[in-house]
């Protein structure tokens, strides 16, 4: 069994978290997918609107994911791969290069990003939309 894993927030739910989510788990048979802590998005300078639990529950309904995991550090990840014996590491693009030291550990692939939506887009048209 070919086991993929991704990491993200997947706040607001949106095609271009689903279209990775999609992709990544084309590339093997089984999709684990390590979402930020509250704690951790706080680290990375992110206010996730969902909690943790609501975004684990809001993934784990997904068809292409398997299995969610906590993510609580930038540090955690050649132990999941280690841990959770995968053979693909997947991020978007906008991650280029950033973890090619698992490189060493399984396959790393940077898939496109999703043009023309992210969760920061939609809560500023939202804000904008509100404010008229
Ligand atoms: N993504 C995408 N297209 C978009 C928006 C996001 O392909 N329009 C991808 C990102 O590249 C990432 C995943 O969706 O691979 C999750 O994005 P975020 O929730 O923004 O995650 P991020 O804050 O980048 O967290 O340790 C890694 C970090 O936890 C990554």
């Amino acid at each position: 069994m070919k086991k993929v894993i991704t990491y993200g927030t997947f706040d607001l739910l949106h095609i271009g978290h689903i279209n990775i989510l999609r992709r990544a788990k084309e590339l093997g048979d089984y999709l684990i997918v390590a979402i930020s802590s509250d704690e951790f998005n706080a680290l990375k300078g992110k206010k996730a609107y969902y909690t943790f639990e609501q975004r684990k529950a809001i993934l784990e309904a997904i068809r292409y994911v398997d299995e969610v995991i906590p993510e609580h550090t930038w540090e955690q990840k050649v132990q999941d791969v280690v841990n959770h014996n995968i053979d693909v590491f997947v991020m978007g693009d906008d991650w280029e290069g950033e973890f090619d030291f698992l490189k060493e550990y399984c396959e790393v692939v940077y898939l496109p990003r999703t043009v023309g939506i992210s969760t920061t887009k939609i809560k500023q048209d939202l804000n904008n939309a509100k404010n008229g």
